[in-house]
């Protein structure tokens, strides 16, 4: 029978049982007709949570609330879960990061976000202190994850369940691309995280905040009780209302999507090279790539339609373990989904030894790097790109052999080619 969830469907601390829930193939459902403020205010909820707050879990051997601790007994219904850590000192690491991303991440995005909400005072220096701690936790995690793609080990844990709902809060909500592009590692495990299959069931469409939400207006000053008193006794009596509180969870359930707008791509003007056909070829041709394959691919190249760019890792440096740098390059590709209609891609790890190289080579409709895709997919900016010369003969060759995985390519063996198509 399936554990009883007590959340808001859009609440990520009820989003950590539910992930953990997913990896461990245990069944938990939210509760019906939740509604915070009502529901959690109830005698039979403040018998589960005396202060009233959610997520709380019901199991058959009672209530558990604060949801570390539910997302810790649901990943404890699995004998030898993984998502605990398969050692001591990984379940030692494992419960760090969980700590690490409670205290040191989740507190100071909730100390700059919530006064922003109205919940709490907005003061600018303590507000300047929960962003410079913010940026000391980031760039600690930045720093762990510049060669780790999980927290701990190999695979996801429940260090990363919990790390990863207590960014969301602050990805969408106010930390801003130009905010978290001085932390592009955790940008990396952050859109990678929310793109596993077993998150995304759960979480949906993440999208980035686009606007650091505004400082509240300041209050009126009240009237001076002097002057209260010395009111008129015919003036007649104003109704007083308590400002309505407002509700945290308003904060957090997701809003409804916006009618997405059309590709600003598929107004260009028709071109002669249809993408399809080229990724057809190319997947089809099994011998002769050269002559086939890659003369087919100049001969329907459309400069006026598409163009070419080579891009280059910025932090080749940092690409010390293959398996890492091949994770690297496999969540850019996934992340660049979004763009399948208007791309075609190639990825080389070049060495036969760390740290390795990665390369690219990148077809893109219209005259320059599509700007939803610089805008969406922030590992653009893990790489610097230059625009291809189809007038350069040694360009096109280069073209050529990227399309091809030449081995050598520039001298070197290649560790692994992967193809955006
Ligand atoms: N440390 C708690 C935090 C729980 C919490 O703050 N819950 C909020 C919603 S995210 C709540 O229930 N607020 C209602 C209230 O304060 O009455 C946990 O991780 O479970």
């Amino acid at each position: 029978m399936a554990l009883v969830l007590h959340a808001g469907k859009g609440n990520k601390n009820g989003f950590k049982g539910l992930i953990a829930a997913e990896y461990s193939g245990v069944s938990v459902e939210l509760a019906p007709n939740f509604e915070l403020g009502v529901t959690n205010k109830t005698p039979e909820f403040l018998k589960m949570n005396p202060i009233g707050k959610i997520p709380v879990l019901e199991t058959p051997d009672g209530p558990i609330f604060e949801s570390n601790a539910i997302a810790r007994y649901v990943s404890h219904l699995k004998p030898n879960n993984p998502l605990n850590g398969s050692s001591q000192i990984e379940c030692a690491h494992v419960e760090q990061w969980i700590d690490f991303a409670s205290l040191e991440i989740d507190v100071n995005i909730l100390k700059w976000f919530y006064p922003r909400m109205g919940l709490g005072v907005y003061l600018p220096p303590a507000e300047e202190a929960a962003i410079s701690a913010l940026k000391r936790s980031l760039g600690a995690l930045n720093t762990h994850l510049a060669s780790n793609t999980y927290l701990v080990g190999h695979a996801v844990t429940l260090a990363d369940i919990i790390m990863t709902c207590n960014l969301l809060m602050g990805f969408s909500r106010i930390m801003t691309k130009s905010f978290t592009s001085e932390f592009p590692h955790v940008e990396r495990y952050f859109w990678t995280m929310v793109n596993q299959q077993k998150f995304s069931k759960i979480l949906g469409e993440v999208k980035q905040a686009e606007t650091v939400p505004p400082v509240p207006a300041a209050k009126k000053p009240s009237r001076p009780k002097e002057a209260a008193k010395s009111k008129p006794k015919d003036e007649p009596k104003k109704e007083v209302k308590e400002p309505a509180k407002p509700k945290v969870e308003a904060v957090e359930e997701e809003e409804a999507p916006k009618p997405k707008p059309r590709n600003p791509l598929d107004l260009l003007p028709p071109s002669k090279m249809i993408l399809d056909e080229w990724k057809r070829l190319y997947s089809n041709t099994k011998t002769n790539f050269r002559e086939v394959a890659i003369k087919g691919f100049w001969d329907m190249y459309d400069p006026e339609g598409y163009s070419l760019w080579f891009c280059d890792y910025k932090y080749n440096e940092e690409n010390t373990v293959s398996f890492v740098t091949l994770n690297k390059v496999g969540g850019f590709l996934q992340r660049m989904d979004l763009a399948r209609k208007y791309a075609f891609g190639k990825m080389l790890v070049i060495g036969s030894e760390p740290p390795y190289k990665v390369k690219g080579l990148w077809l893109f409709r219209g005259p320059e790097i599509p700007q939803f895709v610089l805008d969406e997919c922030y590992d653009m900016e893990l790489y610097d790109w230059k625009k291809v010369d189809i007038s350069d003969e040694a360009q096109k060759e280069r073209v050529s052999q990227m399309i091809e995985d030449q081995e050598p390519f520039e001298g070197e063996a290649l560790l692994d080619a992967k193809c955006f198509k």
